[in-house]
């Protein structure tokens, strides 16, 4: 497949596996899984598309479980799931990239996840400018993540690399670009 198509697979599952799985007739089970079979003939797309779109996903957004009969979106869910991640010990900074129009909020109130289950951050200050630069110019914060979780704040880490935590405290939340 060219890379436009598989862009736009891409998409249609984010969607789905995130956001709206019964908008193609699917159900997520509650840890997100979905049947692969019944999600090819729900997007009408075959078994090697799919394998393709999540071999050469970028971010590794897709995962396959341990039989390859099931799939589900690694983070960055609406809809409700538990995706059963067990805590993780952070490293001592992760970083958040966001725009300057949701800084003031962000600093007052903290990092919230607003439509998502959880805040997700990056491990490198690259992705944290990638995920900033999805709205507009990057405002980059840094996250004193050793310090969150040594006053008790729990970090998952996704199958695709993500930091996630419920929410961030703005003493924890420090501009570095
Ligand atoms: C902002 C993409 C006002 C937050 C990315 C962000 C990531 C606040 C937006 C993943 C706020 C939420 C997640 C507060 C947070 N007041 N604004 N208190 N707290 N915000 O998309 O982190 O391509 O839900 O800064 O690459 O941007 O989908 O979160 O701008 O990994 O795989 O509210 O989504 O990955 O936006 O991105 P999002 P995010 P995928």
């Amino acid at each position: 497949m060219n890379e436009k198509e598989l862009i736009r697979i891409s998409k249609r599952l984010s969607l789905h596996l995130r956001h709206d799985p019964a908008a193609a007739g699917l159900t997520l089970s509650p840890d997100g899984w979905v049947d692969v079979d019944t999600l090819l003939r729900a997007l009408k797309i075959t078994r090697e598309q799919l394998d393709e779109v999540v071999e050469t996903n970028s971010k590794r957004r897709f995962a396959f479980d341990e039989t390859s009969t099931r799939i589900r979106a690694s983070q960055g869910h609406s809809v409700s799931v538990d995706l059963g991640l067990a805590d993780a010990t952070p490293p001592d900074v992760l970083y958040h990239g966001t725009v300057a129009k949701f800084l003031d909020a962000i600093l007052r109130e903290g990092l919230r996840p607003m439509k998502r289950h959880a805040v997700h951050l990056s491990a490198t200050l690259d992705t944290a400018r990638t995920v900033g630069a999805r709205r507009g110019k990057p405002v980059l914060l840094r996250v004193d993540a050793a310090e969150m979780a040594a006053a008790g704040h729990a970090f998952q880490v996704s199958a695709n690399g993500v930091w996630l935590t419920a929410t961030v405290p703005p003493e924890y939340l420090h501009r570095v670009g």
